[in-house]
């Protein structure tokens, strides 16, 4: 999995390994975070929600498929993640979702968040923008 271009992070057993937000133009307002989250704590962990200025709001969303068709909601109550495994936020699964985009997001650039998780953790990464057409999946 590791590349030139793949950046992580990493707190007390808890890996995050390029973390992305996914936009369809420059003009979008609204973005799908992706990344891989490893809990190598050795205890279960819960993903409590995320914090950022990137967007007026962002939400934790979970996608289910329902008679044939892929619907997703937001997770409110955080999301576990088990010890010593991992969960990836990709496309028709779990991703973030950004509302309201801020500022015009450009190709490349690494915009700051925080993971909040539970036990008070809270894990500062950077989202590496993505603009393209090839998310068409992700419809709001
Ligand atoms: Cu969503």
């Amino acid at each position: 999995m590791a590349s030139l271009y793949s950046h992580d992070y990493s707190l007390n057993g808890i890996q995050i390994y390029h973390p992305t937000l996914k936009v369809v133009n420059e003009n979008s307002k609204v973005g799908a975070g992706y990344m891989r989250i490893i809990n190598n704590t050795g205890k279960n962990i819960k993903l409590m929600g995320i914090e950022s200025k990137i967007a007026f709001s962002q939400e934790i969303h979970e996608v289910i498929l329902q008679d044939g068709v892929y619907k997703m909601r937001p997770i409110k109550k955080g999301l576990i993640i088990e010890a010593n495994k991992e969960i990836e936020f990709k496309p028709k699964s779990y991703h973030f979702m950004f509302f309201n985009i801020k500022n015009t997001p450009e190709k490349d650039a690494l915009l700051s968040a925080n993971l909040i998780f539970s036990n008070n953790i809270i894990l500062p990464i950077k989202f590496k923008v993505l603009i393209g057409q090839n998310n068409k999946e992700h419809n709001h």
